[in-house]
């Protein structure tokens, strides 16, 4: 079965009220692939996601950028899984390596995340990646494979999870991993989930790149057989979104 091409745009912690209805008429006005083509999920942060989610045009979907990791409650600050879907929020980003390395989320706690998100019924953006330091060591593999077995070890339907390989040292620093580079790690956990979770889940899990991509790198990319599309985040505020939605075509 063809992995359908998935791109996402990540806010991150941007934008006013007026900035986010700006984005929004720009993705509104966008011509863009069929949703048949292309899936496209754009996350603002969650004090805008209501307002996107009534603004946005129908053939694309809200993604929130993190959730609390077990049943709402006493945890004060937090925004619960149960509360997405209560709001009709299809889909959330957990594992961002912002959080990992700003808020200490280790790789168990973002399995249990992934895990609980997919049991309330959200669809995941699971991201991983090494840092330069472990690049320059040699151990990019051994990283990105931990961190996608401490998601596998909680989850054992993969349908919902769409994977995002964001190398640390290229996330807003414009310093983009080559095709190449981003090809052999794609296919390295491709190989990773065939021999340790299944040669249909391998076949079928869409893995995305993220880390400073753009108008002007995205379509390189989009061409390697194992990127399945992208998590853009700088370049998500622009109208070059639009560009990279476009990539494929
Ligand atoms: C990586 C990416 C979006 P940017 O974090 O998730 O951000 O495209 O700005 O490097």
């Amino acid at each position: 079965m063809a992995r359908k091409f998935f791109i996402g745009g990540n806010w991150k912690c941007n934008g006013t009220l007026e900035e986010v209805k700006k984005i929004v008429s720009m993705l509104n006005e966008a011509e863009v692939p069929s949703e048949n083509v292309v899936e496209v999920v754009v996350s603002p942060p969650f004090v805008f996601l209501p307002l996107v989610e009534s603004l946005l045009r129908p053939d694309f979907q809200v993604a929130a950028q993190n959730c609390w990791v077990r049943k709402g409650g006493a945890f004060t600050g937090e925004i619960s899984a149960e509360m997405l879907v209560n709001l009709g929020i299809p889909c959330v980003i957990l594992g961002h390596s912002e959080r990992r390395s700003l808020l200490k989320e280790s790789n168990e706690f973002v399995g249990d995340k992934v895990a609980y998100a997919l049991s309330v019924g959200l669809k995941v953006i699971a991201c991983i990646g090494e840092t330069l330091q472990q690049r320059e060591s040699g151990s990019t593999m051994a990283v990105v494979a931990a961190q996608t077995k401490a998601i596998a070890d909680k989850v054992s339907n993969w349908t919902d999870v769409v994977l995002a390989y964001e190398p640390v040292w290229a996330i807003g620093t414009g310093k983009v991993a080559t095709p190449g580079q981003a090809q052999e790690v794609h296919l390295g956990l491709r190989k990773w989930l065939h021999d340790s979770v299944g040669a249909e889940v391998a076949a079928t899990t869409r893995i995305i790149y993220g880390g400073s991509v753009n108008g002007a790198n995205c379509r390189e990319l989009a061409a390697q057989p194992d990127i399945d599309g992208f998590l853009v985040g700088g370049a998500s505020l622009k109208p070059e979104f639009a560009d990279i939605i476009r990539s494929l075509t």
